[in-house]
């Protein structure tokens, strides 16, 4: 026996109030991002020897590699995905959200938004988003940062709450996909968290403000990591909801395996923490038995995003056919390429492509050790989290927007181009850094105020410059279509787009789909996974703290 969910039974009661807060967050959101990636092409001159610094209003690279990285990496994907994992489970489980304590998280995150804004516009900060000690930022900044989770985590409990409330209320029933989705990745974040907030609550926190003598590299490093991997999962788990659920059905089809979408997420809550290590890889002070367990369960997160190529594949190809696509390859070019959302959302999987490929290549210790620290990086991570997370929410947004504010798609051929040059721009500064990175470029380093360069490569350097340009057009695009929608006037309810949540079957009688659903003894087994992986590293780096970063004055 199957049921059928997903289908929202018209707008609920309360939808209104639900969609207030949602576009609160994900306004902020795209302004961090618009802001963020505005440094973004001074960036990609630096990496072309063309040093603009001092003429651009950041002081220095450091200063504008900061706030692009944190303003991009850690506020636009934290509001954006706190806006929508609270908003999509609510709306199809229609259950009443406590609206109050949402909007107090919200309050909170805006409050850690301008400590870190003071900081970092002030240049009190420039420490990047990884803010490895002993580089040590005024006090704001890490508090700032605390409170974005903190908020975030506020809501976390929320969603995870809506979901009890409802499997209490429907005794015996599956949770239906999105909600289950949304859950998982919920309480991925709460785990992920963990070392962040610790590093930041326990050492880095009292030790900016003076009441420690010093702090131990090691051991803030390692936290950071422990969080850092998982991190880049919260980031592109909202996307694969969307490329799960939304996008079949956006391009005339429907997901083709509602129990294959659930493995992926379990395998993400089970295997994404225990892998932090393969940042650490040249790390002095961690043995290498402990670094090789990890390259092992590296290699165990690998299959859910394959098995996500391979079933939104498939889902795509049954929109493709009942478009008329015929062939092997006719289905691709028989979706709607005319609706920005769906164009934008399978450029960034073409992208995202190469970024997982990357990926796998870095996953084995000897490649990450003769790239790691260069320009190699962050072309990897360009063409995932500036793909499969930012295109997709950009393409998200373009139904999105006009969905919470009730208003209309403005400039819905601009929206188009905007995917297009998005997608071309981030592939380009992807090829280009990975191939200067092959070089020896080093990555987060002022090598345009270098005299003489010694990274003079030309075709990579101009490849990786040029792309820099081709983005800020896209953000440009991206720009007037938003405040465009924003500021016309209020549509028909007709012309307002829905949640477009596919009719996705679900094996309800199935005993996997059952036991993949108890998701409190799931949430205990990646604990007890994690603290037999994590746990005996940091007793030891607990045990031998070497706090050997004097504590000096900012
Ligand atoms: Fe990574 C470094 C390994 C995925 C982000 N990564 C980074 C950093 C960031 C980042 C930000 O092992 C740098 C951090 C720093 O500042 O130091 N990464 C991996 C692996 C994966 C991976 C194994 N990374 C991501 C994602 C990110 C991200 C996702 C952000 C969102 N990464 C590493 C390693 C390092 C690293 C090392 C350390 C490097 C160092 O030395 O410091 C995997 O999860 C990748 C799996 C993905 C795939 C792709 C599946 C493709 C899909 C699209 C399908 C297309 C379709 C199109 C359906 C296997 C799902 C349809 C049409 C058709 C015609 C088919
Ligand atoms: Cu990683």
């Amino acid at each position: 026996m199957s049921a059928i969910t997903g289908a929202v039974p018209g707008e609920a009661a309360d939808s209104g109030s639900l969609k207030a807060p949602a576009l609160a967050f994900i306004l902020v959101a795209f302004a961090a991002m618009v802001v963020g990636s505005a440094f973004g092409p001074s960036q990609a001159l630096n990496y072309a020897n063309i040093n603009v610094y001092g003429s651009v209003p950041t002081s220095s690279y450091y200063q504008g590699l900061t706030i692009h990285g944190v303003l991009n990496g850690l506020v636009f994907t934290t509001f954006f995905n706190t806006g929508v994992l609270f908003y999509f489970p609510a709306r199809e489980l229609n259950v009443r959200v406590n609206l109050g304590w949402v909007w107090l998280a919200f309050a909170i995150m805006i409050l850690g938004l301008a400590f870190t804004l003071s900081a970092t516009l002030t240049n009190n900060a420039s420490v990047l988003y990884t803010f490895y000690t002993p580089l040590k930022a005024t006090w704001p900044f890490y508090v700032g940062l605390a409170l974005v989770v903190v908020g975030s985590l506020m809501v976390a409990a929320e969603t995870i709450r809506q979901r009890a409330d409802w499997k209490r209320r429907n005794p015996g029933r599956i949770t239906p996909l999105v909600a289950y989705m949304s859950t998982t990745v919920w309480i991925l974040w709460a785990l992920t968290t963990i070392g962040i907030v610790s590093e930041l609550l326990f050492w880095i926190i009292p030790w900016s403000m003076g009441f420690l003598a010093g702090i131990d590299p090691l051991l803030t490093f390692t936290l950071f990591w422990y969080t850092g991997h998982a991190i880049v999962y919260f980031w592109v788990l909202p996307a694969y909801i969307s490329w799960y659920v939304f996008l079949p059905h956006e391009a005339g089809g429907h997901l083709i395996s509602d129990t294959l979408a659930r493995l992926a997420f379990l395998m993400f809550l089970l295997f994404s923490v225990e892998v932090g290590l393969h940042h650490e890889t040249t790390a002095p002070g961690i043995a290498m038995g402990w670094k090789m367990e990890q390259m092992f369960f590296t290699f165990f997160i690998i299959p859910p995003s394959l098995m996500t190529a391979f079933t939104v594949a498939a889902s795509l190809e049954t929109a493709g056919h009942a478009r008329g696509g015929r062939g092997w390859f006719g289905w691709l070019g028989a979706l709607p390429w005319d609706n920005p959302s769906v164009a934008g959302q399978v450029l960034a999987m073409f992208t995202f492509i190469l970024g997982g490929a990357t990926g796998i290549l870095l996953a084995s210790m000897p490649n990450d050790a003769m790239v790691h620290d260069t320009a190699f990086i962050p072309g990897h991570f360009h063409i995932t989290v500036g793909t499969a997370t930012a295109l997709t929410f950009i393409a998200m947004s373009y139904w999105l927007i006009p969905h919470l504010s009730g208003r209309k798609l403005y400039a819905k051929k601009v929206a188009v181009v905007s995917v297009w040059l998005w997608a071309a721009g981030m592939m380009g500064i992807g090829v280009g850094l990975m191939w200067q990175g092959l070089y020896g470029t080093p990555r987060r380093d002022w090598i345009s105020a270098l005299s003489p360069d010694p990274f003079v490569h030309p075709i990579p350097m101009a490849i990786t410059a040029a792309s820099g340009l081709v983005l800020l057009v896209a953000l440009l695009c991206f720009l007037l279509v938003t405040i465009g929608t924003l500021l016309s006037p209020r549509a028909q309810a007709a012309d307002v787009p829905a949640i477009p949540f596919g009719n996705v079957a679900i094996a309800e009688t199935s005993r996997w789909v059952r036991l993949m659903d108890r998701l409190g003894l799931w949430t205990l087994v990646a604990f007890l996974l994690i603290a037999v992986v994590y746990g005996p590293l940091f007793w030891v780096l607990l045990t031998h703290q070497i706090p050997i970063a004097p504590n000096t004055a900012y």
